[in-house]
């Protein structure tokens, strides 16, 4: 790696103790396997078999491999190096996939975007990781991303690749990349970083979850077996691509591990996803708990025929029993809670467990090493079956994130647990079911927003003197944002500090869904109060007040 253009990546490898690393080859978890080695092997074995569908584009496993190809050599005829890193915002396009495995072919690291994120998120990200490319769209759902590329650009000097799909005005066209597929490199080291992922952000802005080689292929090779997905499956992609569950749970990169078909959906909804389920004939998909309740309504007025569908995977946020008993009654297919994390740890329940095992819990972890302990606030286990902190460790959830140690500090036990932030109860036989969250984010169905990020936005405005954003429960959404605001003098109106928020560059699914104005936070507790104990205490006061269900 050329380390003087291309800052390396810290850490390059994630820091699993060598008992560990030794322990988990020796358990066959990690089997030396990389990504680009396994598109290889498939490109060959499942030559002509269709790999990925989307709009009218069908690619064979030979075609995929040779697409990635062309898009890896093209991006390192351009200037990028090996290990250099390449925010990819895509929708669920087959163009999503083959600009990835391009990136993986050329030993480039893809750090995700979604396609909802806006200037300051993606500056973060760009400025977190060090990139030096971003590949999106040229326009997708009424959005131009050659306009939020071009400010990135006037803001990044750093930034000296733009590529896009489609349209490129001024920028390079993946379509039009050509290198020479000689000049790829070989394959990575397993233990090296494959691509960052983002953390859904409890605390400020997004972290940078680094998943290597083998540790990724693990998931989702286990996830193939506890999903049932085979050569003959067809996995749909629903939710948005870049999302951990869509991609590896079992996701895309499982059902192309199985040589299985893998569907793109441009939307999750019904309109869209119905007609390609019915002529795909897909078998499996992954969806979060409103889009299942969503699909579970359209069923029974569709004409489209939803008969190959085996299992609908639920996951990203709680599915209540009352509504899992409904999914099940209305789609007439197996149904799978999937509770993860993009850091790592994946828990599920099995094909054939028990309808109230199915119903009642969010599963048991993919691995038999998978280290689970639910502890009390001072870190001490809790009774058995009693409710605490889910902390982690195991052969797929990382160690550390990319380059932010105060984060790490806060996120990392010093025997490497990870702190999920998620209170659960488990359950004989390892199952868990979630309880709420010790953490500050609101689960908007299944994107989570950071309170404090939200609440550093409203601060910055001149009329705010200060805020507090909570959740709120929500029929539909599970949860909803609500920021209560004390005004300096007047208050602005709700509407304009929620035009405030968007105006900052923020995805749409952050701006608050509710705004309360308070004369004062008004806490009754003695001393001083935390922003943690704030939000509760207000968020308790209001739903009293309204009579709202909790
Ligand atoms: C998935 O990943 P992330 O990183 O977007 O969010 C992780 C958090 C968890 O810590 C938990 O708070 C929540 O999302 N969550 C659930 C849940 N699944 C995720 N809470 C309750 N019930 C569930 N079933 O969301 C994700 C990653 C891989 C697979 C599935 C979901």
């Amino acid at each position: 790696m050329n380390e003087s253009a291309s800052p390396a990546l810290v850490p390059l490898r994630q820091s699993w103790p060598p008992a560990l690393v030794a322990r988990y080859r020796a358990a066959g978890y990690w089997r030396g396997e990389t990504l680009p080695g396994v598109l290889r092997e498939r490109a060959t074995r499942f030559a002509d078999d269709i790999a990925v569908v989307g709009g009218e584009v069908r690619l064979s496993y030979a075609a995929l491999w040779q697409e990635a190809g062309r898009i890896g050599a093209g991006l390192l005829a351009r200037g990028l190096v090996p290990g250099d890193r390449v925010v990819v915002q895509l929708g669920n396009t087959p163009a999503f996939v083959t600009v990835v495995c391009g990136l993986f072919r050329a030993g480039l690291i893809p750090v995700y975007a979604l396609p909802a994120h806006r200037i300051t998120e993606v500056r973060h990200v760009l400025d977190k990781a060090q990139a030096r490319g971003y590949i999106a769209a040229d326009r997708q759902d009424g959005f131009d991303y050659r306009v939020l590329a071009r400010e990135l650009q006037a803001l990044l000097p750093a930034l000296q690749h733009v590529l896009i799909v489609g349209d490129a005005a001024e920028f390079g066209a993946v379509d039009s990349l050509q290198g020479d597929a000689a000049l790829l490199p070989p394959d990575p080291d397993p233990q090296s970083v494959a691509f960052l992922q983002l953390s859904g952000g409890s605390t400020g802005l997004s972290k940078l979850i680094p998943r290597t080689h083998d540790d990724y292929i693990y998931s989702f090779r286990a996830s193939n077996e506890i999903c049932g997905i085979t050569r003959d499956s067809v996995y749909m992609v629903a939710l948005p691509a870049a999302h951990n569950f869509p991609m590896s749970s079992p996701g895309f990169l499982g059902a192309l591990y199985a040589g299985a078909r893998v569907v793109m959906s441009p939307g999750p909804g019904p309109d869209a996803a119905f007609p390609l389920i019915a002529r795909e004939r897909v078998t499996c998909v992954g969806l979060v708990p409103p889009l299942a309740l969503l699909w579970a309504q359209a069923a029974a007025a569709t004409a489209h025929d939803l008969g190959s569908l085996q299992v609908l995977q639920v996951g990203g946020a709680k599915l209540v029993p009352e509504a899992a008993r409904r999914v099940i009654d209305s789609l007439g297919c197996r149904l799978q809670q999937v509770f993860g994390m993009a850091e790592g740890l994946v828990n599920y329940t099995r094909l054939h467990d028990p309808l109230d095992v199915v119903v009642g819990t969010q599963g048991r972890p993919i691995s038999p090493d998978d280290e689970v302990l639910v502890v009390d606030d001072h870190g001490h286990p809790v009774a058995e079956g009693g409710i605490g902190h889910l902390l982690t460790r195991g052969p797929y959830t990382i160690r550390a994130y990319h380059n932010d140690p105060a984060a790490n500090a806060r996120s990392f036990t010093e025997d490497g647990y990870y702190r999920t932030g998620d209170m659960v109860q488990q359950l004989p036989g390892g199952y868990l079911v979630v309880r709420g969250r010790a953490g500050d984010h609101i689960n908007r169905a299944g994107e989570k927003i950071s309170a404090e990020e939200i609440e550093d936005h409203l601060l910055a405005h001149a009329e705010v003197f200060d805020a507090a954003v909570v959740s709120m429960p929500d029929a539909f959404l599970g949860e909803r944002s609500c920021a209560f605001v004390i005004a300096h003098g007047t208050p602005p109106t709700a509407a304009s500090l929620k035009a405030w928020v968007r105006g900052r560059g923020l995805a749409a699914f952050k701006v608050p869904d509710q705004v309360v104005f308070v004369e004062a936070f008004g806490t009754t507790a003695v001393g001083k109060i935390s922003r943690r104990e704030l939000r509760a205490q207000l968020r308790e006061r209001y739903l009293e007040q309204t009579g709202e269900p909790r």
